[in-house]
Protein backbone atom coordinates (compact mmCIF):
# COMPACT_ATOMS: atom_id res chain seq x y z
CA UNK A 1 0.00 0.00 0.00
CA UNK A 2 1.53 3.04 -0.88
CA UNK A 3 2.10 5.93 1.89
CA UNK A 4 1.38 8.39 0.34
CA UNK A 5 -0.64 10.47 2.90
CA UNK A 6 -1.03 13.89 0.45
CA UNK A 7 -0.29 17.23 1.42
CA UNK A 8 -1.61 17.79 4.72
CA UNK A 9 -3.23 15.56 6.94
CA UNK A 10 -7.01 16.17 7.29
CA UNK A 11 -7.10 17.00 10.97
CA UNK A 12 -5.01 19.85 10.04
CA UNK A 13 -7.17 23.01 12.01
CA UNK A 14 -5.91 24.56 8.46
CA UNK A 15 -8.21 22.43 6.32
CA UNK A 16 -11.75 22.70 4.97
CA UNK A 17 -13.49 20.20 3.96
CA UNK A 18 -15.82 20.68 0.87
CA UNK A 19 -19.08 21.57 1.29
CA UNK A 20 -21.43 18.69 0.40
CA UNK A 21 -24.77 19.12 -0.82
CA UNK A 22 -28.08 16.78 -1.73
CA UNK A 23 -30.34 17.83 -4.26
CA UNK A 24 -33.96 17.31 -4.85
CA UNK A 25 -34.52 20.09 -7.51
CA UNK A 26 -31.12 20.80 -9.53
CA UNK A 27 -32.69 23.70 -11.03
CA UNK A 28 -31.68 25.51 -7.71
CA UNK A 29 -28.07 24.40 -8.53
CA UNK A 30 -28.26 25.05 -12.12
CA UNK A 31 -28.72 28.98 -11.30
CA UNK A 32 -26.03 29.57 -8.75
CA UNK A 33 -23.17 26.99 -9.78
CA UNK A 34 -21.68 28.95 -13.07
CA UNK A 35 -20.99 31.81 -10.46
CA UNK A 36 -19.91 30.05 -7.62
CA UNK A 37 -16.03 30.25 -7.03
CA UNK A 38 -15.49 27.42 -3.85
CA UNK A 39 -15.76 23.81 -5.01
CA UNK A 40 -18.78 21.39 -3.76
CA UNK A 41 -19.59 18.23 -4.04
CA UNK A 42 -23.24 16.87 -5.03
CA UNK A 43 -23.95 13.74 -3.27
CA UNK A 44 -26.00 11.15 -4.51
CA UNK A 45 -26.18 13.18 -8.22
CA UNK A 46 -25.29 9.74 -10.46
CA UNK A 47 -28.75 8.24 -9.86
CA UNK A 48 -30.08 5.81 -12.78
CA UNK A 49 -26.35 5.64 -14.22
CA UNK A 50 -26.03 2.50 -15.37
CA UNK A 51 -22.32 2.85 -14.92
CA UNK A 52 -22.48 2.72 -11.26
CA UNK A 53 -21.99 -0.75 -12.07
CA UNK A 54 -19.21 -0.80 -14.32
CA UNK A 55 -16.10 -3.16 -13.73
CA UNK A 56 -12.77 -3.74 -15.33
CA UNK A 57 -14.10 -7.22 -16.90
CA UNK A 58 -17.40 -5.85 -17.50
CA UNK A 59 -15.71 -3.20 -19.74
CA UNK A 60 -13.13 -5.07 -21.21
CA UNK A 61 -15.84 -7.56 -22.21
CA UNK A 62 -17.73 -4.85 -24.19
CA UNK A 63 -14.55 -3.36 -26.03
CA UNK A 64 -12.72 -6.38 -26.42
CA UNK A 65 -10.56 -5.05 -29.58
CA UNK A 66 -10.00 -1.53 -29.06
CA UNK A 67 -7.04 -0.08 -29.79
CA UNK A 68 -5.78 2.55 -26.99
CA UNK A 69 -3.51 4.64 -25.44
CA UNK A 70 -2.92 4.67 -21.85
CA UNK A 71 -0.27 6.63 -19.71
CA UNK A 72 2.52 4.39 -17.69
CA UNK A 73 4.87 6.31 -15.82
CA UNK A 74 7.66 5.11 -14.06
CA UNK A 75 5.87 5.21 -10.30
CA UNK A 76 2.50 6.50 -9.70
CA UNK A 77 3.06 9.68 -10.31
CA UNK A 78 1.05 11.19 -13.37
CA UNK A 79 2.22 12.69 -15.23
CA UNK A 80 5.50 11.30 -14.44
CA UNK A 81 7.32 14.67 -13.24
CA UNK A 82 10.15 12.80 -11.15
CA UNK A 83 11.48 12.02 -14.24
CA UNK A 84 13.48 14.62 -16.36
CA UNK A 85 12.43 14.65 -19.54
CA UNK A 86 9.34 15.35 -21.61
CA UNK A 87 9.24 12.12 -23.29
CA UNK A 88 9.45 10.09 -19.77
CA UNK A 89 6.92 12.99 -18.39
CA UNK A 90 4.28 12.22 -20.80
CA UNK A 91 5.13 8.50 -21.67
CA UNK A 92 1.89 6.37 -22.90
CA UNK A 93 1.83 2.87 -24.33
CA UNK A 94 -0.70 1.40 -27.03
CA UNK A 95 -2.77 -1.69 -26.59
CA UNK A 96 -6.39 -2.69 -26.40
CA UNK A 97 -8.44 -1.62 -23.83
CA UNK A 98 -8.90 -5.38 -22.31
CA UNK A 99 -5.38 -5.19 -21.76
CA UNK A 100 -5.44 -2.14 -20.29
CA UNK A 101 -8.06 -3.20 -17.98
CA UNK A 102 -6.35 -6.38 -17.06
CA UNK A 103 -3.04 -3.74 -16.50
CA UNK A 104 -5.10 -1.99 -13.71
CA UNK A 105 -6.88 -4.99 -12.44
CA UNK A 106 -4.35 -7.67 -11.62
CA UNK A 107 -0.41 -8.06 -10.18
CA UNK A 108 1.27 -6.18 -7.64
CA UNK A 109 -0.45 -2.82 -6.16
CA UNK A 110 2.90 -0.78 -7.16
CA UNK A 111 2.67 -1.91 -10.75
CA UNK A 112 -1.41 -1.06 -11.37
CA UNK A 113 -0.70 2.57 -10.34
CA UNK A 114 1.79 3.06 -13.29
CA UNK A 115 -1.27 2.98 -15.17
CA UNK A 116 -3.84 5.35 -16.01
CA UNK A 117 -6.48 6.09 -19.26
CA UNK A 118 -7.94 9.58 -19.49
CA UNK A 119 -9.62 11.70 -21.97
CA UNK A 120 -6.60 13.20 -22.90
CA UNK A 121 -6.00 9.69 -25.31
CA UNK A 122 -9.50 9.37 -26.27
CA UNK A 123 -12.10 11.43 -25.60
CA UNK A 124 -15.78 10.79 -24.64
CA UNK A 125 -17.00 14.17 -26.02
CA UNK A 126 -15.32 17.14 -27.70
CA UNK A 127 -17.86 20.03 -28.58
CA UNK A 128 -15.54 22.68 -30.95
CA UNK A 129 -17.42 25.25 -33.28
CA UNK A 130 -20.41 24.77 -31.73
CA UNK A 131 -20.67 21.19 -32.54
CA UNK A 132 -20.67 18.28 -30.24
CA UNK A 133 -18.43 15.21 -31.01
CA UNK A 134 -18.67 11.81 -29.61
CA UNK A 135 -15.57 9.27 -29.87
CA UNK A 136 -17.45 6.40 -31.95
CA UNK A 137 -15.40 3.90 -30.20
CA UNK A 138 -16.45 4.77 -26.58
CA UNK A 139 -20.08 6.06 -27.22
CA UNK A 140 -21.23 2.63 -25.85
CA UNK A 141 -20.17 4.00 -22.10
CA UNK A 142 -21.99 7.64 -22.87
CA UNK A 143 -25.05 5.82 -22.69
CA UNK A 144 -24.49 4.37 -19.51
CA UNK A 145 -24.27 8.08 -17.84
CA UNK A 146 -26.47 11.63 -18.00
CA UNK A 147 -24.83 14.67 -18.57
CA UNK A 148 -25.13 16.91 -15.44
CA UNK A 149 -28.06 19.36 -15.75
CA UNK A 150 -25.89 22.36 -14.28
CA UNK A 151 -25.04 24.06 -17.40
CA UNK A 152 -26.18 24.50 -21.17
CA UNK A 153 -25.03 22.56 -23.85
CA UNK A 154 -23.77 25.16 -26.06
CA UNK A 155 -21.23 25.73 -22.98
CA UNK A 156 -19.76 22.23 -22.62
CA UNK A 157 -15.72 22.36 -23.96
CA UNK A 158 -15.31 18.07 -23.27
CA UNK A 159 -16.03 15.35 -21.14
CA UNK A 160 -13.20 12.45 -20.54
CA UNK A 161 -13.37 9.29 -18.34
CA UNK A 162 -10.62 8.35 -16.07
CA UNK A 163 -9.42 4.44 -15.21
CA UNK A 164 -7.17 3.37 -12.90
CA UNK A 165 -6.08 1.17 -9.81
CA UNK A 166 -5.19 2.07 -6.16
CA UNK A 167 -2.39 4.21 -5.26
CA UNK A 168 -2.12 6.78 -8.86
CA UNK A 169 -1.51 10.53 -7.71
CA UNK A 170 -2.42 12.96 -10.09
CA UNK A 171 0.21 15.55 -10.27
CA UNK A 172 -1.17 19.06 -8.26
CA UNK A 173 -2.26 20.99 -11.84
CA UNK A 174 -4.66 23.79 -13.04
CA UNK A 175 -6.94 22.93 -16.06
CA UNK A 176 -5.45 24.66 -18.99
CA UNK A 177 -8.66 25.15 -20.29
CA UNK A 178 -10.46 28.09 -18.12
CA UNK A 179 -13.02 25.88 -17.95
CA UNK A 180 -15.54 24.62 -14.89
CA UNK A 181 -14.82 21.11 -14.07
CA UNK A 182 -17.88 18.44 -12.68
CA UNK A 183 -16.20 15.06 -11.88
CA UNK A 184 -18.05 12.75 -11.22
CA UNK A 185 -17.12 9.27 -8.87
CA UNK A 186 -18.45 6.51 -10.61
CA UNK A 187 -16.78 3.38 -8.78
CA UNK A 188 -13.60 3.50 -6.64
CA UNK A 189 -13.19 6.11 -4.14
CA UNK A 190 -10.44 9.24 -4.45
CA UNK A 191 -9.06 11.93 -2.07
CA UNK A 192 -8.80 14.87 -3.57
CA UNK A 193 -7.12 18.48 -2.00
CA UNK A 194 -7.80 21.77 -4.01
CA UNK A 195 -6.47 24.75 -3.39
CA UNK A 196 -7.75 28.54 -4.96
CA UNK A 197 -6.10 30.05 -7.73
CA UNK A 198 -5.15 33.34 -5.92
CA UNK A 199 -2.32 30.53 -3.75
CA UNK A 200 -0.59 30.87 -7.29
CA UNK A 201 2.94 31.95 -5.58
CA UNK A 202 2.75 29.50 -2.92
CA UNK A 203 2.15 26.95 -5.58
CA UNK A 204 5.87 27.29 -7.28
CA UNK A 205 4.50 26.01 -10.75
CA UNK A 206 7.21 25.35 -13.42
CA UNK A 207 8.25 28.41 -14.88
CA UNK A 208 8.45 29.10 -18.36
CA UNK A 209 11.94 28.68 -20.14
CA UNK A 210 12.54 26.58 -17.05
CA UNK A 211 12.95 23.49 -19.24
CA UNK A 212 9.91 21.58 -17.68
CA UNK A 213 7.19 21.86 -20.37
CA UNK A 214 4.03 20.57 -17.67
CA UNK A 215 3.66 24.21 -16.97
CA UNK A 216 0.25 24.32 -15.69
CA UNK A 217 1.85 22.03 -13.15
CA UNK A 218 3.45 22.13 -9.67
CA UNK A 219 7.34 21.54 -8.94
CA UNK A 220 6.31 20.40 -5.75
CA UNK A 221 5.95 16.27 -5.23
CA UNK A 222 2.90 16.84 -2.88
CA UNK A 223 3.90 12.94 -1.62
CA UNK A 224 7.98 13.96 -0.78
CA UNK A 225 7.56 17.97 -0.75
CA UNK A 226 11.56 19.25 -1.09
CA UNK A 227 12.94 21.99 1.67
CA UNK A 228 12.39 24.27 -0.42
CA UNK A 229 8.81 24.12 -0.63
CA UNK A 230 8.45 24.01 3.22
CA UNK A 231 5.78 27.17 2.71
CA UNK A 232 3.60 24.40 0.92
CA UNK A 233 2.62 23.13 4.37
CA UNK A 234 0.64 26.78 5.17
CA UNK A 235 -1.52 27.08 2.03
CA UNK A 236 -5.33 26.85 3.04
CA UNK A 237 -6.17 23.46 1.57
CA UNK A 238 -9.66 22.05 0.43
CA UNK A 239 -9.92 18.32 1.20
CA UNK A 240 -12.32 15.75 0.28
CA UNK A 241 -13.16 11.89 0.09
CA UNK A 242 -15.24 11.08 -3.35
CA UNK A 243 -16.94 8.24 -2.88
CA UNK A 244 -19.13 6.22 -6.08
CA UNK A 245 -22.39 8.88 -7.08
CA UNK A 246 -20.29 11.96 -6.03
CA UNK A 247 -20.66 14.67 -7.89
CA UNK A 248 -17.41 17.38 -7.52
CA UNK A 249 -17.86 20.97 -8.74
CA UNK A 250 -13.85 21.84 -9.42
CA UNK A 251 -14.28 25.85 -10.00
CA UNK A 252 -12.60 27.19 -13.34
CA UNK A 253 -8.58 27.88 -12.40
CA UNK A 254 -8.51 26.47 -8.44
CA UNK A 255 -5.75 23.64 -8.54
CA UNK A 256 -6.03 20.27 -7.32
CA UNK A 257 -4.05 17.02 -6.95
CA UNK A 258 -6.23 13.49 -7.08
CA UNK A 259 -4.96 10.43 -4.97
CA UNK A 260 -7.05 7.23 -6.07
CA UNK A 261 -7.77 4.65 -3.29
CA UNK A 262 -10.50 2.38 -4.50
CA UNK A 263 -9.37 -0.82 -6.10
CA UNK A 264 -10.86 -0.17 -9.74
CA UNK A 265 -12.02 3.63 -9.88
CA UNK A 266 -13.62 5.14 -12.77
CA UNK A 267 -14.72 8.53 -13.62
CA UNK A 268 -16.00 10.84 -16.05
CA UNK A 269 -15.39 14.56 -15.85
CA UNK A 270 -17.63 17.18 -17.80
CA UNK A 271 -15.54 20.56 -18.45
CA UNK A 272 -17.56 23.70 -19.37
CA UNK A 273 -17.36 27.40 -19.96
CA UNK A 274 -18.61 29.49 -17.44
CA UNK A 275 -20.72 32.33 -18.65
CA UNK A 276 -18.77 34.49 -16.91
CA UNK A 277 -15.38 33.65 -17.50
CA UNK A 278 -13.08 34.36 -14.12
CA UNK A 279 -10.23 37.08 -14.56
CA UNK A 280 -7.84 35.81 -11.69
CA UNK A 281 -3.53 35.68 -11.73
CA UNK A 282 -4.06 31.84 -13.14
CA UNK A 283 -6.38 33.04 -16.10
CA UNK A 284 -3.55 36.02 -16.48
CA UNK A 285 -1.07 33.56 -16.40
CA UNK A 286 -2.01 30.88 -18.96
CA UNK A 287 -3.47 34.02 -21.58
CA UNK A 288 0.33 34.73 -21.29
CA UNK A 289 1.19 30.72 -22.58
CA UNK A 290 -1.97 31.20 -24.91
CA UNK A 291 -0.45 34.34 -26.57
CA UNK A 292 2.74 32.90 -27.22
CA UNK A 293 1.15 29.94 -28.60
CA UNK A 294 -1.20 31.31 -30.73
CA UNK A 295 1.56 33.41 -32.20
CA UNK A 296 3.92 31.08 -32.41
CA UNK A 297 6.57 32.98 -31.91
CA UNK A 298 9.96 32.25 -31.69
CA UNK A 299 10.21 31.53 -28.04
CA UNK A 300 13.89 30.48 -28.78
CA UNK A 301 14.73 34.41 -29.60
CA UNK A 302 16.26 35.81 -26.20
CA UNK A 303 13.97 38.76 -26.59
CA UNK A 304 10.98 36.81 -26.87
CA UNK A 305 11.93 34.78 -23.73
CA UNK A 306 12.74 37.84 -22.26
CA UNK A 307 9.56 39.29 -22.80
CA UNK A 308 7.13 35.96 -21.85
CA UNK A 309 9.63 35.28 -18.44
CA UNK A 310 8.75 38.74 -17.51
CA UNK A 311 5.05 38.23 -17.92
CA UNK A 312 4.83 35.00 -16.39
CA UNK A 313 6.30 36.61 -12.84
CA UNK A 314 4.39 39.59 -12.98
CA UNK A 315 1.46 36.78 -12.82
CA UNK A 316 3.05 35.09 -10.22
CA UNK A 317 3.99 37.77 -7.99
CA UNK A 318 0.23 39.97 -8.13
CA UNK A 319 -0.43 37.62 -5.11
CA UNK A 320 2.01 39.42 -2.78
CA UNK A 321 3.15 42.51 -4.95
CA UNK A 322 7.01 41.28 -4.36
CA UNK A 323 8.70 40.71 -8.09
CA UNK A 324 9.98 36.96 -8.07
CA UNK A 325 13.44 37.06 -8.92
CA UNK A 326 14.59 36.69 -12.32
CA UNK A 327 16.98 32.93 -12.94
CA UNK A 328 20.39 33.64 -13.35
CA UNK A 329 20.60 31.90 -16.57
CA UNK A 330 17.62 31.48 -18.27
CA UNK A 331 17.50 28.31 -20.38
CA UNK A 332 15.68 28.64 -23.61
CA UNK A 333 11.78 27.09 -24.01
CA UNK A 334 12.46 25.59 -27.73
CA UNK A 335 9.37 23.73 -28.34
CA UNK A 336 7.55 24.45 -24.98
CA UNK A 337 5.35 27.26 -24.91
CA UNK A 338 4.08 26.54 -28.59
CA UNK A 339 3.58 23.22 -28.61
CA UNK A 340 0.03 21.78 -27.62
CA UNK A 341 0.76 20.79 -23.92
CA UNK A 342 -0.71 17.89 -22.40
CA UNK A 343 -3.67 18.62 -20.06
CA UNK A 344 -4.80 16.74 -17.26
O1 LIG B 1 -8.99 12.03 -11.28
C1 LIG B 1 -7.91 12.58 -11.17
O2 LIG B 1 -6.97 12.08 -10.57
C2 LIG B 1 -7.66 13.93 -11.76
C3 LIG B 1 -8.88 14.60 -12.26
C4 LIG B 1 -8.58 15.91 -12.87
O3 LIG B 1 -7.46 16.38 -12.88
C5 LIG B 1 -9.66 16.67 -13.47
O4 LIG B 1 -10.84 16.27 -13.40
O5 LIG B 1 -9.33 17.75 -14.04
Amino acid sequence: MYQCAGPRDHRHPMNIAVERITLKDPTELALTLDDRDVPLIVSGALEGWRALAWTPSELARRLPQLEVEYKISTSNAHPDLRQPSADAIFRVERGTFAEFMRLISTGPEETRSRYLFSGLEKYLIRRRDGRSHIDPDLAPLLADLNIPPFFHESQLHAAWCWFSARGVRTWLHYDQNGCHNLNAQVTGSKRCWLYAPDELSRLHLFSLGGGNPALNCSEIDVDAPAPQFAGFAAVPTFEAVLLPGDLLFIPAWWFHTFLHVGDFNSNVNFWWKPANPRWNVVAARQAVLDAAATAALDEGHPNTLACLQAMDRAALSRRFGTPIPVPASPSTTHGLATSPLPQL
